[in-house]
């Protein structure tokens, strides 16, 4: 018998099924770009913007963080790229009047869709104790009430300073430093539940948590695995690239437990031929089960091993370090275990190590498919040994290749966004600035949410995001917020971090990457850093959406005076004034931006460095790149159970729905699905189009439910299941995380299937 969905939902969530395409891009993605981008902001206004994406005197785009390539094309098609613009830009606004309609306890029970269809906010709102709806406040007055509550705590560290990745360099660096004057390292941001893993792994291994590898490196390589990853969907450039790639005789292996359209086949919309042929971008589609990376990669290495000459040996004798134990624990590597943890057949993996020895220059991108397990770092550990075995680090055409998610992410944490920051860094801020930044370490996103469930942490401030809703174990996490004093937010849009208050709660409004920002001393322009370690400048042209928006810098610089008063000797209202003024600061503390305001005028921007890339210099405890030798791990499924991984729909960014359909997967009108392979479906006795909840099984014995998902027969690998994040983040238990980087494992939950209503 099959259940009906919650009605609980405003949005009407009613699923359509027509199964997977096979192509991404091309003609039909344009119509969409251009239907969804007129429908948020008009004809005009989605010409003049869309024509600024990524373009020298323009802006940044706001969507992922793919590197531009250094001939930018009249607007880059990007379908994605085009409706983050559109939703930053659009003409909607969300005003006083709206909340004084809209008490919180109705948000609450708003989808997130919904929330975010109402626009751009427009006022600094002020929800006070015990009252159920926001009111308009000034600046001024918001400003005191953080003050208020930040000096009456018993200690800086009972407050959180949270970022998103879309904050620019400056508002980052000026951020960061007023937490730190504050007297706190509580700086948990996105990146906790994102490239952590990569960060972690990396550098341990090679000295650097960054990729390696510049987009020249792509179109010399003559192999490039992507493991993890859906660029169709979530780095639609990255297809081009790819494309590129090929024509100059690249091979490409894809790992992944579902086949992802634009890896299939691609229609270029830059170019003629891309948009009548069309490529097939994989050579190899390796169908993996989800978790069983490491177990390939080491099985491979092995194989590598035993292969005469296969292994770089003058690389590996000159630049690494714990060769001798990693060979030992490769040699051990079992075909059966391997074939069992990854579901591939033994002649799919050996057509895959042909292809690595046939490659002189090897590149490995990935993104959440490998960051979001509990044995996420060793299994990047092991993708690194798998490069370092062939001396496919810091030669042209090789390399790591972590792909980023925010725009800004990698520059936010090069400017300090970070709860445990290296004593390099705080030695060079408290010479610069004159103040003892504290050295312990601070909260993690994880951490965040226990301290406030704990009363340990009293205050939550947010620079962007969406906390509630990007954070696992939703219940718990919005029980954590509700316990807080005060919780903050800076924003562009309503989201429901805004509904799940603490006992009084502010909006702060600001300006986006697309608007013109105007200070003391003219108009100014950002800074942002892409996942190959780019920096470029960003400057916006649109009218602001409200005449009573603040900048992020200019939130930062005028809280602090507030907060800190005559205590701070840090000059903020230049700051504010100027954001030149910060970059001259950057450029004294953090290594590889001398010369900051100088080299940023060029407008291809600069490459920071990057020693094992540049020189094959590995700036790590043992001087050497380190070949690392961790057991294998794989998770074990209990009978009746499926692996649930939580990803992202073709309409959404985050926790930002563009809409209900998820196009490359043939979903229409709905996100309450879940993709579970036929056979299993079968073993389960869930026909297509049965209604089940989700329940999550976790050691801690409690049950995790998300009612109401229609099944979806769907060619991901055995065992495994697919449902759309955020919906499905109330099932991840918020201690189940990676070893080491206390990433939250969202891409792999046990769960069982029960119709919905049976129990
Ligand atoms: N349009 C759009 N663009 C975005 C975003 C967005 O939401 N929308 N988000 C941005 C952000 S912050 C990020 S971090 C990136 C995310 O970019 P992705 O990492 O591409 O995002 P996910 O949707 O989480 O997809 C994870 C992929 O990994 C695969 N996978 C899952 N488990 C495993 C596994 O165990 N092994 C392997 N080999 N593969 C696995 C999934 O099938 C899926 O293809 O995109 C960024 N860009
Ligand atoms: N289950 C599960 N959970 C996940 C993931 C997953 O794959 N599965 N992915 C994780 C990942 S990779 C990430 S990065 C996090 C994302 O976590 P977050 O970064 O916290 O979430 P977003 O949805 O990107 O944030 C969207 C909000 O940012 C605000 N915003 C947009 N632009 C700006 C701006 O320019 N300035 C400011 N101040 N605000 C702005 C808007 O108000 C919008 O509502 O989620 C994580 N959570
Ligand atoms: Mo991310």
């Amino acid at each position: 018998m099959a259940g009906k969905p919650p009605q609980s939902d405003p949005v009407q969530d009613a699923p359509q099924v027509a199964g997977p395409k096979h192509t991404a891009a091309g003609l039909p993605a344009i119509g969409h770009t251009l239907r969804h981008a007129q429908q948020q902001m008009g004809v005009r206004r989605t010409a003049l913007t869309l024509l600024r994406v990524n373009q020298k005197d323009g802006f940044d785009c706001p969507g992922c963080a793919w590197p531009e390539p250094e001939h930018r094309h009249t607007a880059e098609f990007c379908e994605n790229g085009a409706k983050a613009v559109a939703e930053e830009a659009t003409l909607r606004r969300v005003t006083p009047d709206f909340f004084a309609a809209h008490p919180v306890s109705d948000l609450a029970n708003r989808s997130g869709y919904w929330l975010g269809q109402q626009g751009r906010l427009t006022r600094p709102m002020y929800l006070a104790e015990g009252a159920d709806h926001y009111e308009a406040v000034s600046w001024e007055r918001a400003f005191d009430i953080v003050a208020e509550e930040l000096t009456s705590l018993d200690s800086p560290d009972e407050a959180l300073f949270y970022t998103s990745g879309r904050t620019s360099n400056e508002a980052a660096f000026l951020y960061q430093l007023f937490a730190r004057e504050f007297g706190t390292n509580n700086l948990p941001d996105c990146s906790n539940m994102c490239h952590e893993s990569s960060g972690s792994a990396l550098n341990e291994t090679i000295g650097v948590g960054k990729g390696s590898v510049l987009l020249e490196d792509l179109y010399r390589a003559d192999l490039i695995v992507v493991a993890g990853q859906n660029p169709g969907t979530n780095h639609p450039r990255m297809l081009s690239a790819l494309e590129k790639a090929k024509a100059n005789g690249a091979k490409i292996i894809t790992v992944n437990p579902l086949p992802e359209a634009g890896m299939e086949r691609f229609k270029n919309p830059q170019t003629a031929q891309g948009m009548l042929k069309g490529a097939a971008l994989t050579d190899l589609f390796l169908q993996i089960r989800i978790g069983g990376d490491q177990a390939l990669f080491r099985l491979l290495n092995k194989l590598i091993l035993e292969t005469e000459g296969a292994v770089d040996e003058a690389f590996v004798a000159e630049h690494t370090h714990g060769y001798e134990e990693f060979t030992e624990a490769a040699r051990a590597a079992d075909w059966d275990e391997t074939l069992t943890a990854t579901g591939l057949t033994r002649s799919q993996i050996d057509e895959a190590l042909r292809m690595v020895l046939a490659s002189e220059r090897t590149i490995v991108c990935w993104a959440m498919g490998l960051t979001q397990h509990k044995h996420s770092v060793p299994t990047i550990r092991e993708v690194v040994n798998f490069l370092l075995l062939r001396g496919n680090i810091g030669r042209p055409g090789a390399g790591v290749c972590p792909v980023r998610g925010h725009s800004n992410v990698q520059g936010d944490r090069t400017m300090g966004i970070f709860e445990r920051p290296a004593p390099a860094f705080l030695d060079a801020l408290e010479k610069e600035f004159g103040f003892a930044p504290p050295r312990g370490h601070g909260y993690d996103v994880v951490r965040a949410i226990r301290a406030m469930r704990d009363d340990k942490a009293k205050v939550f401030f947010a620079m962007g995001g969406n906390f509630v809703s990007a954070s696992p174990d939703t219940e718990v996490t919005e029980a954590a917020m509700r316990r807080a004093r005060l919780t903050v937010h800076v924003s562009t849009k309503l989201n429901r971090s805004h509904a799940v208050t603490g006992a009084r709660a502010l909006i702060l409004p600001t300006l986006g990457r697309t608007e013109r920002d105007l200070q003391g001393s003219g108009e100014q322009f950002v800074t942002v850093e892409d996942s190959m370690g780019m920096v470029h400048a960003s400057r916006g042209r649109l009218e602001p959406a409200s005449e009573h928006l603040l900048s992020e810098p200019a939130i930062v610089c005028r809280l602090a005076r507030r907060v800190l008063g005559e205590a701070s000797r840090t000059p903020w209202e230049e700051f504010e004034k100027d954001y030149a003024t910060v970059r001259d600061r950057v450029a004294r503390v953090v290594p590889g931006f001398e010369d900051f305001n100088a080299r940023v005028a060029n407008p291809a921007g600069f490459a920071l460095p990057h020693a094992p890339r540049d020189e094959r210099r590995f700036p790590t405890a043992t001087g050497k790149a380190n070949f690392t030798a961790a057991p294998v791990e794989y998770p074990r499924l209990p009978e009746g159970r499926l692996l649930l991984q939580t990803l992202r729909s073709h309409d959404q960014y985050n926790t930002t729905i563009y809409g209900l359909d998820d196009r490359y997967r043939g979903i229409r009108n709905g996100r309450r699905v879940v993709l579970v392979n036929p056979e299993d479906a079968r073993e389960l006795g869930l026909a297509d189009g049965t209604y089940t909840d989700l329940v999550s099984e976790w050691k801690d014995g409690v049950e995790r439910r998300a009612p109401g998902f229609r099944v979806v027969h769907y060619p991901t690998a055995r065992g495994c299941a697919a449902a759309y994040y955020p919906e499905t983040n109330v099932l991840v238990p918020l201690d189940a995380t990676a070893d080491t980087s206390n990433t939250p494992a969202s891409k792999s939950v046990v769960v069982r299937l029960e119709q919905s209503g049976t129990d």
